[in-house]
């Protein structure tokens, strides 16, 4: 047991469950809208886990070592933001919970992250919780191996219905965690045979606690409504060498006479009549929203057991020497890592002098040799593409797991979307910064977690190669062509395609200063020269676009392009000005940072007369830059359809994404 469950409440656990069941069932009786059944139905585990197990203190919330708990099935919401009141949060109060579901309130359908509440992450998309959980459950023996037992040496807790265990992204987070043997990492099942059709006869026969015993997991089974013998299951599983599934069989809507156990309580308000009957058949005889006050001052003193616990904890890091706890809170608080410019520039320096050839990917690979070391909070990993992401710096050593955690390297197997989910667990844990590989065509199958990393504003930086037809042989299944405008598509993500060495280096500086958000940098495989020959100290992609070849005399003509896109438009550029057409380049690493430019500083860069963008991927997005105002005409040379497998220099001549394209439709138009 963890020290914070020593004093346990003796309040009745039963009624301090019903305080659960009547909020929930009024909240959403309130609202006309909701999930009532799950609440209900795990009502007495969560009572359990959180007077008796959970480390958590509502008024220091943000506590590093706070154990961490995750409502998976974030239909349930009400569970959570009933316990979050029960406890004693203080911004969730009783007007939140009769707020269930409107503009504004703190009680959205679905939790949103929000630590200071209790919310640990956004959930509703079914697998996504409990498959971040197992990043969450990675980073805290990660930060415990760098920072040791005394500051972060906490669990990972995780209530799961039926929809998270069957979603194919579970599988994969769950079966790496039961490789890398994530033994502080427990997951307590919602075991109640009914999801929105129906019986779980109806599609989900799996031996679940099978499967994951085969994943290397413990499980255990228990009655989800007797609490001594859920307590058992969690008392094991916190001494267990495995992670651990408990099956808590549960019945849905528990307490509603006439709507328990059938799908009918899972997704609609109960109904006056039932809530009214459910009152009554629970014992429960307060109004809506009343809880009596002796039942109030259980939870509330649930909510204080480990007030012994944290001031011990604050004691230890105050105790620890200036520059251990400089360390410590640095790497807690999310901040930028000190030294990039110095890095980051000096690297810059050497490469603008060098002009390699390199690919984006091996410009990438170069900058993590520097980054890296100098920065401890990085977490690097691939989806079993290692050689091809080149995301492993030099000298660092896999995270081995198993009681191995003090790598800098994540071996996630082929497993994209769990490779996401993971990322971006670690980055809400905190104390990391998790950065992972794949080939950028499966951007696809990590999409769902890319778009919760943005809603969430959490720093997951995604390395996606092999970023269009430059990939060459493998053909049309892994060449991009609309993953751009698809990744450019999400709110609060940035996508990065830097055209050489030099903005590869920008861009993962901008990732890494990026403390709210995620940002995906799109690399190439194929050779790309180096085009920033000129050192500058400056950031220039941080303005999203920029002119990095300026007209020779009055410019005519202005090509858009970004990644090895650019390098055909600088030949393209030389072709031009060679007929005396003064033309400029002007690189986009980012969309969206361009975007965020004033409109003096974008008609600068866009310039005026004929406009011609180039990029190995659909136009779409691109009109808002080719119509920006002050372009005479404009045209795209670009990717209408899927590609080919050829050698890529064939490929960008069959596709007529060429440099003599571009200054054919560049002079069409003058
Ligand atoms: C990825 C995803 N697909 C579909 C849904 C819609 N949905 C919400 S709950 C649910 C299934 C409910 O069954 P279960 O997970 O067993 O929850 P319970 O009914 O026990 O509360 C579905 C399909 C979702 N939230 N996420």
């Amino acid at each position: 047991m963890s020290a914070a469950s020593a004093a346990t409440p003796p309040a009745p656990i039963t009624t301090m469950a019903n305080a659960i069941r009547a909020l929930s069932m009024d909240a959403v009786e309130a609202a006309k809208s909701g999930h009532p059944g799950m609440p209900m139905g795990m009502a007495d585990v969560a009572t359990v886990l959180f007077t008796r197990f959970l480390k958590f203190n509502p008024k220091q919330p943000a506590w590093a070592d706070r154990d961490r708990f995750i409502l998976s099935a974030g239909h349930g919401s009400m569970l959570i933001y009933s316990l979050g009141y029960l406890t004693g949060y203080e911004r969730m109060t009783i007007d939140e919970l009769k707020r269930f579901r409107q503009l504004g309130s703190l009680t959205p359908g679905h939790p949103e992250v929000d630590p200071s509440l209790g919310i640990e992450m956004t959930t509703g998309p079914l697998g996504q919780g409990v498959s971040t959980a197992v990043g969450f459950a990675l980073a805290e023996r990660i930060t415990n191996a760098r920072f040791g037992d005394d500051l972060i040496n906490h669990y990972t807790y995780v209530i799961a219905s039926d929809g998270d265990l069957m979603e194919g992204v579970s599988h994969e987070a769950c079966s790496l965690a039961g490789h890398l043997g994530l033994n502080r990492l427990i997951v307590l099942w919602d075991d109640n045979h009914i999801s929105i059709d129906g019986s779980t006869d109806l599609s989900f026969t799996d031996d679940t606690p099978a499967r994951f015993r085969s994943y290397g997991w413990n499980t255990a089974t228990v009655d989800g409504h007797d609490p001594e013998a859920v307590a058992k299951a969690i008392e094991a599983a916190q001494t267990s060498d495995k992670p651990t599934l408990i099956a808590c069989r549960t019945i849905i809507g528990k307490g509603a006479p006439n709507k328990a156990n059938t799908h009918g309580c899972h997704g609609s308000p109960l109904g006056a009549d039932e809530v009214a009957a459910t009152r009554e058949n629970l014992g429960w005889p307060h109004e809506a929203f009343v809880v009596p006050q002796d039942v109030l001052d259980a939870w509330r003193a649930a909510g204080t057991r480990a007030d012994a616990a944290y001031a011990d904890w604050a004691e230890r890091v105050a105790a620890l020497d200036p520059s251990a706890r400089k360390a410590f809170e640095a790497a807690m608080d999310r901040g930028v890592p000190a030294g990039l410019d110095e890095l980051i520039g000096a690297f810059k320096k050497k490469v603008s002098e060098d002009k390699p050839s390199w690919a984006t990917r091996v410009a990438s690979g170069n900058v993590l040799d520097i980054l890296v070391p100098a920065v401890p909070e990085m977490i690097g990993g691939s989806a079993d593409l290692t050689p091809s992401n080149n995301t492993k710096a030099k000298n660092t050593a896999d995270v081995k797991g198993r009681g191995e955690f003090n790598g800098r390297y994540v071996r996630y197997g082929v497993r994209e979307h769990g490779m996401a989910t993971v990322m971006n667990g670690m980055a809400l844990h905190g104390g990391v910064i998790p950065y992972g590989g794949t080939f950028m065509q499966f951007a696809d199958y990590c999409r769902p977690s890319i778009r919760l990393a943005a809603l969430m504003k959490q720093r997951s930086i995604f390395v996606m190669t092999h970023d269009s037809i430059g990939l060459g042989e493998d053909g049309p299944t892994h060449q991009p062509v609309e993953h751009l405008a698809a990744l450019r598509a999400i709110p609060n993500l940035l996508t990065l395609r830097p055209a050489d060495a030099v903005e590869t280096a920008e861009c993962w500086q901008i990732a890494l200063e990026r403390v709210n958000g995620p940002s995906v940098l799109a690399l190439t495989r194929q050779n790309v020269p180096t085009l920033r020959t000129e050192h500058a100290a400056e950031n220039r992609s941080a303005r999203g676009g920029y002119v990095i070849l300026e007209a020779e005399g009055e410019r005519k003509v202005t090509l858009l392009a970004t990644g090895s896109e650019v390098s055909l438009a600088a030949e393209a550029r030389k072709a031009l000005q060679a007929e005396g057409i003064g033309a400029a380049v002007v690189s986009i690493p980012s969309f969206e940072l361009f975007e965020a430019q004033d409109d003096a500083y974008k008609a600068s860069v866009l310039g005026s007369g004929v406009r011609v963008a180039v990029e190995a991927a659909i136009r779409q997005g691109w009109d808002r830059w080719l119509g920006y105002p002050g372009a005479t005409a404009v045209a795209f040379v670009g990717m209408s359809g899927f590609g080919e497998s050829a050698p890529y220099q064939e490929l960008y001549k069959h596709f007529g994404i060429t440099a003599e394209a571009v200054v054919a439709a560049a002079k069409a138009r003058l």
